[in-house]
């Protein structure tokens, strides 16, 4: 006899002893009433003016909003997004975190974000399931080793714990990885990072945005800018080096601002536009592929440069595979059979046992990528237009401490120690951040 899923719920709930309000068929009535269920954040109005207005609602612009309102007491703050909150990249990566980067800036900077990741839960008080199980960088050529160890070498001199380990160690992390010396590509060696792992970015997005709405912030989903307007710069309509920024204009109207700050991935570069500026930046898109679920087996993050791949298992048993970036510019965000064919010849040489698996869905996001593969942060020749761009295929692990150091240059109006190597001068002075080394795989 079919039994109802609201029953099914109902006594397994009850069995558990929950207080009756949190009843399955509870859950399930407001659910499919959606009556009374509490928003997460308001939907207010969009205002004619704000102090500061944020452009890009993921993780880098949410977190930017939050921590002026709690750590600078900024809250007349709106955040702008053309779809909704975490539909960019936020909602496309793969969710790794680590800090096992090649340059000091890097290092220093990525290990901020993960501190404030491990935090994350207890400060913002939502799950948001951030997972420490370790992160293994495959070497399959000497050079490759190289590279490893130099990297383990600049992590260790901050005190990252980053260590390179052979073949031994490697299988005895992750037995399912073939380092027989029979593969075409024979493991030589691993960077392991132990404090890197996964965390659920869908959760990191609703909990900067739920706890930014509790300080204050305006978000406005489905609010794209059109313009941005300055006043005062050589260019055409007062903009360009020299200008100072007045507002935004968006599909809902125009809005006044003191500060207005580009957070976008994959429309950076237009945005800037807009204020009259250029930036340094290609946009390619960067494809990821998810399988049916399986028991848990693959207990770590693995990455292989050399076989262009990423794979880490989520906790409901999902295999989550990425690429290297596509090798066209693009903002088309659709997928390629050549990447699921790569894909699946590259994992099979690493690991065999996965062959009968099935892959359930492909996705894109895109990648906003500099010359020397690091963002760029702070302040631009245009006053009051700030910028948090430029993350290549590191902006999801670096969303926390972009907002929370982008928080406190608008605060302080000076820019903080962390972000100074990352200003967009370093392409006039010749002062790059060559971070290419510490991919995850080829850009
Ligand atoms: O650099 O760790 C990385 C990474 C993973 C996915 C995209 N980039």
């Amino acid at each position: 006899m079919p039994v109802r899923l609201s029953a099914v719920i109902r006594r397994s709930l009850a069995k558990r002893r929950l207080a009756p309000r949190y009843s399955g068929a509870g859950l399930l009535w407001r659910g499919v009433r959606n009556s009374s269920w509490p928003r997460v954040w308001r939907e207010p109005p969009l205002k004619k003016s704000y102090d500061v207005v944020v452009i890009g609602g993921g993780v880098h612009g949410l977190a930017t909003a939050y921590y002026l309102a709690a750590n600078h007491g900024i809250t007349d703050v709106a955040v702008l997004d053309k779809a909704y909150l975490g539909s960019g990249g936020s909602g496309r990566n793969t969710a790794i975190v680590r800090s096992n980067y090649l340059t000091p800036e890097g290092v220093a900077f990525y290990d901020r974000s993960l501190e404030l990741y491990n935090t994350m839960s207890a400060d913002l008080n939502l799950n948001v399931m951030f997972s420490e199980r370790g992160h293994l960088t495959l070497a399959h050529t000497d050079s490759a080793v190289r590279t490893m160890r130099w990297r383990a070498e600049v992590n260790k001199l901050q005190n990252i714990d980053s260590s390179v380990i052979g073949p031994a160690e490697i299988s005895r992390i992750a037995p399912s990885l073939d380092t027989s010396p029979n593969t075409r590509y024979p493991i030589l060696a691993a960077l392991y990072h132990p404090p890197g792992g996964t965390i659920r970015h869908d959760a990191v997005v609703w909990a900067y945005a739920r706890a930014a709405d509790a300080h204050g912030v305006d978000m406005h989903q489905k609010t794209e800018v059109i313009d941005i307007t300055c006043e005062g710069g050589e260019g055409p309509d007062g903009k360009g080096p020299g200008a100072k920024v007045t507002g935004v204009c968006t599909s809902k109207g125009d809005v006044s601002a003191r500060v207005v700050i580009n957070c976008t991935a994959g429309w950076a570069g237009l945005i800037a536009a807009m204020a009259g500026l250029k930036l340094p930046i290609t946009t390619h898109p960067l494809q990821a592929a998810v399988t049916e679920p399986v028991k848990v087996f693959l207990p770590t993050v693995v990455v292989s440069g050399s076989l262009h791949v990423y794979v880490s298992q989520t906790d409901r048993g999902e295999l989550v595979f990425g690429a290297s970036v596509d090798p066209f510019a693009t903002y088309d965000m659709g997928g390629t059979l050549d990447f699921t064919e790569e894909l699946a010849g590259h994992v099979l040489e690493l690991m065999p046992a996965v062959s009968e698996m099935r892959l359930l869905r492909q996705w894109a996001g895109l990648c906003d990528i500099t010359p020397d593969y690091s963002p760029v942060m702070g302040f631009t020749p245009v006053e009051g237009f700030l910028c948090d761009v430029g993350w290549g295929t590191y902006g999801f692990k670096a969303g926390p401490v972009s907002g929370e150091q982008l928080a406190k240059c608008v605060a302080e109006q000076a820019t903080p120690e962390l972000i100074s190597p990352f200003a967009l001068s370093r392409f006039d002075s010749g002062m790059l951040v060559g971070e290419k080394g510490a991919a995850a795989v080829g850009h």
